[in-house]
């Protein structure tokens, strides 16, 4: 700016045609570098906004129970299945000892696509029918499991301590969703043998994804954990939204500024 102040220095005619020029461009460039600004700082408070909807509460979310301090929607989508019976998946509500289903998700029309094809694999479309995804809202402060139910096979639940009949062994394994489904094996019978370490699914719950397998009780309970196999992910609170609404706003305003400043 002192160049540009002594280049303007000497005031004839001249002079103030290409001391307004240089002024013109100096403005239009401090214009794209105030937009540069603040489309930057836009998008970091879009970021760090949706980044601390998480944190905000406590949670569980895994084999050792579902629990959140605030009312929380969760989307859940059926991914796969590869167990013989014909199974339906729903959630249950907690009260001491006493399981009370509030919510059917997902339900086998019949036990696989084609009979024991790909190790029993049952499809979206085919074997589960419908959209294949449902929200359901948890409320705060009150217990839950997921039940997998196979008819007179038996219920196998998602929080391993209400698999009494079993000793309370764990009958689902949760993790983040791709980590997790690479490492089922998927058309085989071999045991998990990685089961204990995926236990909790808090991680990925608001972050990409946790899945959730279960190993219902055929063949002899084999702990194959591929037998039923759905998503979870929580759904941003309105609040989230709305700041994510005006971050993403900022930016498009912020464009709309730019394109103007250097057209
Ligand atoms: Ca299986
Ligand atoms: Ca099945
Ligand atoms: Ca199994």
């Amino acid at each position: 700016m002192k160049n540009v102040s002594k280049l303007a220095g000497s005031g004839n005619s001249i002079d103030k045609i290409s001391d307004n020029l240089i002024m013109e461009v100096v403005t239009k460039q401090q214009k794209i570098m105030n937009t540069k600004l603040f489309t930057a700082l836009a998008a970091s408070a879009a970021i760090t906004l949706f980044g601390t909807s998480a944190p905000a509460q406590a949670f569980s979310f895994g084999s050792n129970g579902i629990t959140f301090q605030e009312d929380t929607t969760v989307n859940f989508k059926f991914q796969e299945s590869h167990g013989a019976f014909t199974s339906s998946l729903g959630i249950y509500s907690v009260n001491n000892s006493t399981l009370t289903q509030v919510a059917s998700l997902f339900s086998e029309t019949k036990s696989s696509d084609n009979d024991g094809d790909n190790e029993w694999k049952g499809s979206l479309g085919n074997t589960v029918l419908g959209s294949g995804s449902v929200f359901f809202k948890f409320l705060a402060n009150q217990v839950y499991t997921l039940g997998l139910s196979s008819g007179s096979n038996g219920t196998v639940y998602s929080t391993s301590g209400l698999n009494a009949a079993s000793g309370g062994s764990q009958q689902a394994v949760f993790g983040e969703s791709s980590s997790l489904w690479n490492s089922l094996g998927k058309e085989t019978t071999s045991t998990f043998q990685a089961a204990g370490q995926f236990t909790d699914g808090t991680g990925s719950l608001y972050k990409g994804g946790t899945l959730i397998s279960f190993d219902d009780r055929g063949n002899v309970n084999d702990k194959d954990f591929q037998d039923f196999t759905v998503s979870a992910e929580a759904v941003p609170e309105p609040i989230t939204m709305t700041g994510l609404a005006l971050g993403l706003g900022g930016l498009i305003s912020a464009r709309r500024r730019r394109n103007k400043a250097v057209s």
